[in-house]
């Protein structure tokens, strides 16, 4: 590999200046950019001739490029907005030569845009700090996406705004420069970049979507010193990366458990339908469970059992959740414990106080498993909770 480091990450220009703290040396480079607001002159991209900032073909370095993308803004009162990010859209590249292997994408940026006027925005940027092969890269201080909805369709006024996603992934299906090998600074590279991305913002607005873009690109050389922090994502390769990673599959072990609505009832089996091959029967029709095994474990209670029962969810505080038990001892009702389908979320409810935690959802052909952890649930402590639910 040949080596060509910079100054200043040249991506780091948007994501590092909310990573103040982090200790990678794509975070640490200088401040410029932030201190000043303007572009670094040694920013690699910068100095691109064949940059400028477009893939529409006006510009005679690179050839007219192929975009497919579709995103998806879901924001916390149930609204959406989905829009294609193909009307202007950039893929930025840089690349590791080797002699005897085609070249890696050693760092890739992506921008996509709803609008092709410079006066309305809505658009999602990718910044991928070290791609090193296709996989799930998690965000993190260079990996981050981040997207403005000031101009997105069915976008309220309330939520028009700039946001980073905090956690999620992007996840790179597959990277393609082509088979040939050797140093090709500053040929023509065509370069092909699929995947899917899914972020969740501080506020707990949803980005999600999938990219399938190719352009022939000057190539310009990035020998990365970050480390490749890809995993395995989507470990039964069904396209939907787990629930651990900020995912929606909720068995990452089974490609039969989609998360996708194959039978069109608005339901795929990790939204709970029982019955993926026929839309009459889903949610609230015929699939509703019927026995519980399992329960709760409270670090503040230690020994404590509670008898569990289903509960109607429109007749308590979380009416949008898909079941709901009533834990009670000695028949005294003392915790409801619910699957908020919209989040994905475990929902506990003690003596007028409502919690939520990441929690998961397994179904699998005898139950479906619900588990989740909560830390120092008020005076409760931490509570553990390990349902077995089935349908007969
Ligand atoms: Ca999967
Ligand atoms: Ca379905
Ligand atoms: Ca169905």
């Amino acid at each position: 590999m040949r080596t060509f480091l910079l100054a200043t990450p040249w991506w780091c220009l948007v994501a590092c200046v909310e990573a103040k703290d982090d200790p990678s040396p794509f975070a640490s480079g200088d401040r410029v950019a932030e201190d000043t607001g303007t572009t670094p002159a040694d920013d690699a991209f910068s100095e691109d001739p064949a940059d400028d900032d477009t893939a529409d073909g006006d510009s005679g370095a690179r050839r007219a490029g192929r975009c497919e993308a579709r995103f998806t803004v879901r924001y916390l009162d149930g609204t959406a907005s989905t829009f294609d990010g193909c009307a202007d859209w950039d893929l930025e590249t840089r690349y590791a030569f080797d002699p005897d292997v085609p070249p890696e994408i050693s760092a890739a940026s992506l921008h996509f845009d709803a609008w092709d006027e410079e006066s309305f925005v809505c658009e999602v940027r990718l910044q991928l700090g070290y791609l090193c092969a296709a996989g799930t890269y998690p965000l993190s201080a260079q990996t981050g996406v981040s997207w403005s909805t000031q101009d997105c369709p069915d976008t309220s006024a309330y939520h028009e705004g700039n946001l980073t996603g905090s956690t999620g992934y992007i996840d790179v299906w597959s990277v393609d420069n082509g088979r040939q090998a050797g140093d090709l600074e500053g040929q023509d590279l065509l370069t092909r970049l699929r995947g899917a991305l899914r972020a969740v913002s501080d506020d707990g607005t949803v980005i999600e979507g999938t990219f399938d873009v190719e352009q022939e690109v000057v190539a310009a050389a990035y020998a990365s010193d970050a480390t490749c922090e890809r995993v395995v994502g989507d470990a039964d390769r069904d396209r939907a990366v787990n629930v651990a990673l900020g995912g929606l599959d909720c068995n990452d072990d089974d490609p039969a458990v989609s998360t996708t609505d194959e039978d069109g009832d608005g339901y795929s089996v990790c939204d709970l339908d029982c019955d993926d091959t026929d839309a009459a029967v889903g949610p609230g029709s015929g699939c509703d469970y019927v026995s519980i095994g399992g329960g709760i474990t409270v670090d503040g209670y230690p020994g404590l059992t509670m008898a569990w029962s289903f509960v109607d969810p429109a007749t308590t505080p979380c009416p949008s959740c898909a079941f709901t038990l009533w834990g009670a001892v000695d028949s005294t009702p003392m915790l409801l414990v619910a699957y908020d389908r919209a989040v994905r979320a475990a929902y506990l409810w003690t003596f007028g106080e409502g919690f939520t935690s990441p929690a998961t959802l397994v179904p699998s052909g005898a139950y479906d498993r619900f588990t989740f952890h909560m830390s120092d649930v008020s005076d409760w402590g931490d509570i553990e909770g390990d349902f077995y639910l089935s349908y007969r």
